[in-house]
């Protein structure tokens, strides 16, 4: 699989023929190219050798197994997992594939459930009593 080449001849340029995506496991990530120059009717000539190697970029995002989970919860679940993410970055090396994970802010999925790593579960007792005394003080002050 040659994809690369010389631009002409004459000129010593050597370009690529085709994208080189590091990600693709048919492409190699080195290629040793050894060259030789002739002069004027080949009467003598000199080698060199290109040694290319592919870089990594970042040009991949995260994919998930499931866009959307939909969790059947019985109350009172404390300390409870619901449930683990697990996803990939198809990017090659690191720090290109790591991934992290964020409940997007929310001030109400956010007092309910706590997101470590990549596991999602009911928050913690005390910060579930401080939510459920502030959402119960919200609603008698809306009633009354
Ligand atoms: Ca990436
Ligand atoms: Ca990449």
């Amino acid at each position: 699989m040659l994809m690369m080449r010389f631009q002409s001849l004459y000129s010593g340029v050597i370009t690529i023929s085709q994208p080189l995506d590091y990600d693709d496991p048919a492409i190699p990530h080195f290629w040793i190219l050894k060259i030789r120059a002739y002069d004027n009717d080949r009467v003598h000539s000199t080698t060199g050798t290109l040694t290319v190697i592919l870089q990594d970029v970042n040009d991949n995002p995260p994919q998930c197994t499931q866009d959307r989970y939909v969790i059947e919860l019985p109350e009172n679940p404390l300390e409870t997992r619901l449930v683990s993410l697990i996803c990939t970055d198809k990017d090659g090396t690191d720090p290109n594939n790591n991934i992290t994970y964020h409940l997007i802010v929310d001030k109400f999925s956010n007092e309910i459930f706590t997101l470590t790593n990549n596991e999602i579960k009911p928050c913690d007792p005390l910060s579930c009593q401080l939510s459920v005394t502030l959402a119960t003080i919200i609603c008698s002050y809306h009633v009354s």
